[in-house]
């Protein structure tokens, strides 16, 4: 039987900074994902996006952290617990959940419902580590927090629907680092999660650096989320997302690494969910950064020119 993927759309702004992440999912479905995932020879079905609350009738600081800043906290519980619930749904169905972004911050809920019954191992392919919690971080944007609220950092510990406790540091594997806080970068180091930069990527090359990567995300896991974070390419290839940073994966690079995942996944079974985030349709140009991610979406799933 072909495999089942079902697309969720969270078309969620409320973690970033700019506006105009919320229209991501729109432009990925137009960028043709369901055709890219039909050719790779999935069954696809969209469950559609989950009903938003709209920004501006709300306050960013309604339900301030003692301790720091997250902006629009409360809408981000609400979004994220619902792409949670949503996930693992679609997981007891036997279906692969896709979620479409929206900001980084719906990994939160991704990865809350991906190991609801599993030990998650996550593969982050992003600019950025997304380790701040409100006490550390420089702009007070959730989509920079997505992985301290699910390791329970600061004062995601005590929150249920962040802290989600079957996805261990040492399962957690970055790939292509380039933009990274300094307390982020000493959490880093200090941790047990694996950590590729983009010089690890210029020196071993994208498939030995990839191939590492899901060697800890699947070490005493029982599957691993991906988590594509469309600034993680350079942006002269991918130029419609909130936060540009130079220097970059190649558009080949970027091909390559998602179907190392897919042979992975033939060889071994351990796919289990995924997310797509970021793509904002305000700054791309002629939507190829959002037909890039259906693209690679679909390279996960063994889209293959032969
Ligand atoms: C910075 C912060 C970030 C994405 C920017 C930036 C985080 N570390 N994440 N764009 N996707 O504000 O926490
Ligand atoms: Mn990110
Ligand atoms: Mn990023
Ligand atoms: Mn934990």
């Amino acid at each position: 039987m072909d495999r089942a993927v079902h697309v969720i759309g969270a078309p969620m702004d409320y973690g970033a900074d700019r506006r105009g992440v919320d229209m991501g999912t729109s432009a990925i479905r137009y960028a043709g994902l369901a055709d890219e995932l039909t050719d790779a020879g999935v069954e696809v079905l969209d469950q559609g996006d989950l009903p938003m609350p709209r920004a501006e009738e709300r306050d960013p600081d309604a339900n301030q952290p003692v301790d720091g800043n997250a902006k629009f906290l409360r809408e981000v519980e609400d979004v994220t617990t619902r792409v949670a619930s949503s996930v693992a749904a679609t997981l007891e169905t036997g279906a692969f959940p896709l979620v479409l972004g929206g900001d980084h911050s719906i990994a939160i809920g991704s990865m809350g419902g991906s190991s609801r019954d599993a030990d998650l191992g996550v593969v982050w392919f992003d600019a950025h580590a997304d380790l701040n919690t409100p006490a550390t971080s420089p702009s007070g944007n959730v989509h920079g927090m997505p992985l301290a609220a699910t390791l329970g950092h600061g004062m995601f510990d005590g929150l249920e629907w962040a802290h989600a406790p079957r996805v261990r540091e040492e399962s957690i594997a970055y790939v292509g680092l380039r933009s990274i806080d300094e307390r982020e970068r000493e959490l880093v180091r200090e941790s047990e999660m694996t950590a590729f930069t983009m010089s690890d990527i210029d020196e071993r090359g994208i498939t030995a650096v990839v191939e590492d990567a899901l060697d800890a995300a699947t070490a005493g896991t029982d599957g691993v989320h991906v988590s594509l974070d469309l600034d993680w390419l350079d942006p002269r290839t991918a130029p419609g997302v909130g936060t540009p940073v130079r220097g970059g994966v190649t558009y080949r690079e970027a091909h390559s690494a998602l179907e190392t995942v897919y042979e992975r996944d033939q060889d071994k079974g351990i796919l289990r969910s995924m997310d797509v985030v970021e793509v904002n349709p305000i700054l791309d140009e002629q939507n190829e950064t959002a037909e890039l991610a259906a693209e690679l979406a679909a390279s996960v799933f063994g889209k293959r020119i032969l």
